[in-house]
């Protein structure tokens, strides 16, 4: 009997800054009784799915922005979507700013801030919790970008490494080796590696990406932002012989655009499903996990093939050096 498990990709439409939890919890919740309707096992929600895509927004003074922050889950506002996994049987991925008051490095327990995804059984149970390790953008207001992204004020860098865990999906109750990546981890080949060492199956990612680049400084052309991120899910899912659900929020947020084009990537690098709106939308999927055999057992056998001995530079260097200059010995 094959392993097929029925994933959808819920993208969500722009969410304003001026909109409350209840209208995106709202949207959400059609969207996962449409899924539940599509015979869906598994819903894959954005990034910081509950709100506006905040760090776009300066705030000198953390603590007023707390309210873009969840503190506990499920919160009054969030109880609704338990309510509906458990009524549909669902397994979902949930992108949302985490509010944690935990030990620090030094031992010492403050708040602190992360962007965070968490993988919730049907149950309402958190089957596994990742916070996102590539923050893009900057800490402090950037007066040469059309928009700010202030990713690197709001949040952490996240502890949790890149973990993955075997647990049994949807009502059916299949066992899948599960992974998370958020946004723009999707472009570090070194995340991907990481999950697939661990036999990643099914790698569930949100994402929020300016349809333009808003740095200002250089040319990129519009077109190449999807191709951009889509190269990035294509190959990751092939170098590492798992599914992708990669899913946009989407559309004009606040007065700028975000791309969607939300795709379900096969462990070929094939798309098999892809949004075409830049809205609510819902795309559905059936993977079958024995397609992950071929890759892991072939070409990416990495007990067979992978040369850790030569990857040093990997670890023990974070940016790029020059290389040495070469020159002729004779003139
Ligand atoms: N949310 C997020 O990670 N977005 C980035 C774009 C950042 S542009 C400074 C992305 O990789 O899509």
């Amino acid at each position: 009997m094959s392993r097929t498990v029925t994933v959808a990709a819920a993208q969500l439409g722009p969410i304003q800054k001026s909109e409350g939890r209840e209208v995106a919890v709202g949207r959400m919740l059609r969207l996962l009784e449409r899924a539940h309707q599509r015979g869906a096992e598994v819903v894959v929600f954005p990034e910081l799915a509950l709100t506006t895509f905040f760090p776009r927004w300066y705030t000198e003074n953390l603590d007023d922005a707390d309210h873009w922050y969840e503190q506990s889950l499920p919160s009054p506002a969030t109880q609704p979507l338990f309510d509906a996994i458990r009524r549909y049987g669902l397994t979902i991925y949930l992108g949302y700013a985490e509010i944690a008051h935990e030990a620090d490095e030094q031992g010492v327990v403050r708040k602190r801030r992360f962007n965070t995804s968490v993988i919730i059984a049907p149950n309402g149970e958190v089957i596994l919790k990742y916070r996102k390790v590539h923050l893009p953008g900057h800490a402090e207001f950037a007066t040469h970008r059309k928009v700010q992204h202030l990713e690197k004020r709001y949040f952490e860098v996240g502890n949790l490494g890149f973990p993955v865990v075997r647990a049994p999906v949807g009502r059916a109750g299949l066992d899948v080796n599960l992974g998370m990546l958020i946004c723009n981890d999707r472009r570090w080949p070194e995340a991907w590696r990481v999950l697939g060492l661990q036999q990643v199956e099914l790698v569930l990612l949100g994402y929020n990406t300016p349809a333009v680049n808003q740095d200002n400084r250089g040319f990129e052309a519009h077109h190449l932002r999807v191709l951009h991120s889509q190269l990035a899910i294509q190959s990751g899912c092939y170098q590492n012989a798992c599914f992708g659900v990669a899913v946009a929020k989407a559309g004009k947020e606040d007065g700028f655009e975000l791309f969607g084009h939300s795709i379900i990537v096969n462990p070929q690098g094939e798309i098999i499903a892809m949004a075409t709106t830049w809205d609510d939308e819902l795309i559905v999927a059936d993977c079958n996990l024995d397609m992950c055999e071929l890759g892991r057992t072939t070409i990416f056998n990495f007990e067979k093939h992978r040369r850790p001995e030569a990857y040093g530079r990997i670890v023990e260097q974070v940016g790029s050096s020059a290389p040495p200059v070469w020159k002729p010995s004779k003139s």
